[in-house]
């Protein structure tokens, strides 16, 4: 076995967006475009010898001839050792727990997360760094750099490693450890839940739907839900993962999400019911014939938090992405605790984290995490609300209807178009800005503008600006709606429109959202042009 140096020309785009790079399967097929990016990544790290560096996916198509490329390459640049999940899998969050604990330089994550798979799907590839989180846009704009002048790549030869077999092997100097990939992170849960209250509540006859979507949490959640918490055999269904996720969108959320929705709504329902994506890092959480959302979601955890072990002493403070709704910022108000509005991506968060200054992290997206890793985690939420459950002995409705009468309720909900032509999409936005000027003060239906802007967030750790992150339209009484285009889509632009309406009164806290956001809806409608831009009359998702 030895060491080649591949000559290589650049390709186009190779500029990891929200969360690292993400094309069609077929563009990540060709010829060296995955060397490209690796090597990239591999020469703005510098000098990697005698490092650790984590590696898997989510076990959707191409994954395994992906690690297999990585690990060759990875040898060819003097790691000292690679930890590979068994099979070539490790959920996003599992990825993290693994660098923190081994004490890795970072990790490589393949995954396009909730994005179809499959031969037409997608495929992704994201970098984390030292603290277990996505590298931030200083390194990934470096690596994006690196690709548009890359003439060669340096891999080993050497034969495939047998991925499904635990133990250590070698490619050139480098140690090669496939490594179970549920065990660690596992073992990280337990310190942080109370696991003998959840014992006991499954062992009461608590009934609880998992679905794992076919994609990578499946067995992680059955490790952990029915193998060390006693939950029935069942318990998780769509477990196990496949290549095309059974040609399904691996996304949580109650449209994608239909099978676990329809139960959840079903008369003899389970008490409880979540789901997860492709790469195991988001969460849904549904009650029995009702759903609560991520925003909701982690305004309930950080007001309850101290209930499990691992949060007992307090919340430093807690941060949300900027469309997130503004829930968790009246919890954070309660407990005299700093609230931070980031932009989108759970790499913002990172800085936050590491400086001490917030515990708990969300986003709207269905993602719930917290300073136990630097990702967001969907089967930690998931834990920590079965932790919450058996702590109270409430249902899911009782909790969330009790949140809301003490803090008031965020109406909110997301609007999706998707795949919209590129150009119209831009231009929407464009528009938007020119207006944004001269909105402040004017009337919208029955609101008043109190001011819009184009989210700007400075890091209040290491100084950094993030422009151009969002359109917001703020209203005097504290409604909001937000504009922004997607960057982990593969096909065309998405326009995501948040909505957001404050309701103090208890009395109206149980009506239907698209309803209670309506107003706000027609606003959004008149102010974006959304349908002369887009052409469509209505949103392609709604959650
Ligand atoms: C979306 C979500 C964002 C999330 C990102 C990655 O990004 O809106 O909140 O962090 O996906 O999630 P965008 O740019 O399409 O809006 V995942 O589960 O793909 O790692
Ligand atoms: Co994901």
């Amino acid at each position: 076995m030895s060491i080649q140096t591949v000559s290589t020309t650049s390709f186009p785009g190779q500029r990891p967006g929200t969360s690292g790079l993400r094309k069609k399967v077929t563009v990540f097929q060709q010829p060296h475009y995955l060397e490209n990016f690796v090597q990239s990544v591999f020469d703005t790290l510098g000098d990697c010898a005698g490092k650790t560096l984590v590696l898997g996916g989510d076990g959707r198509f191409h994954n395994r001839e992906a690690v297999q490329t990585i690990l060759r390459m990875a040898a060819a640049h003097g790691y000292a050792k690679v930890l590979v999940g068994q099979g070539g899998i490790l959920s996003t969050p599992a990825v993290s727990c693994v660098i923190r604990k081994h004490g890795a330089l970072g990790g490589i994550v393949l995954s396009a997360s909730h994005n179809p798979g499959g031969a037409d799907g997608d495929f992704g590839i994201k970098y984390n760094i030292a603290n277990g989180g996505p590298a931030p846009e200083g390194v990934t704009e470096a690596i994006y750099q690196r690709t548009e002048s890359i003439k060669e790549y340096r891999i080993s030869d050497a034969a495939a490693i047998d991925l499904n077999r635990l133990g250590t092997s070698r490619i050139e100097q480098t140690e090669i450890e496939v490594i179970d990939s549920v065990a660690d992170y596992a073992e990280l849960m337990q310190k942080l839940f109370d696991f003998d209250a959840i014992r006991a509540l499954f062992g009461g006859g608590f009934r609880m739907c998992f679905d794992g979507m076919h994609a990578v949490s499946g067995p992680y959640a059955k490790a952990i839900l029915e193998g060390m918490l006693g939950a029935p055999a069942g318990t998780v269904i769509n477990g196990v993962p496949l290549e095309d996720f059974g040609g399904h969108h691996p996304d949580p959320n109650p449209v994608n999400a239909a099978e676990l929705i329809a139960l959840m709504a079903a008369d003899d329902a389970p008490d409880f019911g979540a789901a997860s994506d492709g790469d195991g890092d988001r969460n849904m959480i549904v009650g029995r014939k009702f759903d609560v959302t991520p925003s909701d979601s982690l305004a309930v955890l950080a007001a309850n938090a101290t209930v499990a072990p691992g949060y007992r002493a307090g919340l430093k403070g807690i941060a949300r992405s900027m469309p997130t709704s503004r829930a968790a910022d009246r919890v954070a108000e309660a407990l005299g605790i700093p609230a931070f509005e980031t932009p989108t991506g759970w790499k913002f968060f990172g800085n936050l984290l590491d400086a001490g200054k917030a515990t708990l992290c969300g986003e709207e997206s269905y993602g719930t995490g917290s300073d136990h890793i630097r990702e967001k985690d969907g089967l930690w939420a998931v834990l920590f609300w079965l932790n919450l459950l058996a702590a109270s002995g409430k249902s899911v409705e009782q909790l969330v209807s009790e949140h809301w009468a003490r803090f008031g309720r965020n109406y909110y909900s997301r609007h999706d178009y998707e795949a919209v032509e590129s150009d119209a999409a831009n231009e929407l936005m464009a528009s938007l800005r020119i207006k944004l000027a001269t909105l402040a003060g004017q009337d919208l239906g029955n609101y008043v503008v109190d001011f819009a802007d184009d989210f700007e967030y400075t890091d209040p750790v290491d100084g950094s600006v993030s422009k151009q992150q969002g359109i917001r339209i703020v209203m005097s009484n504290g409604s909001r709606i937000v504009f922004r285009l997607s960057g982990t889509g593969t096909e065309g632009a998405t326009l995501r429109v948040y909505l957001e309406r404050y309701e103090a009164d208890p009395t109206y806290h149980h009506l239907p959202t698209q309803q209670a956001l309506y107003p706000l809806i027609l606003i959004a409608e008149q102010v974006g042009g959304i349908t002369g831009w887009t052409g469509r009359a209505h949103p392609t998702v709604t959650t």
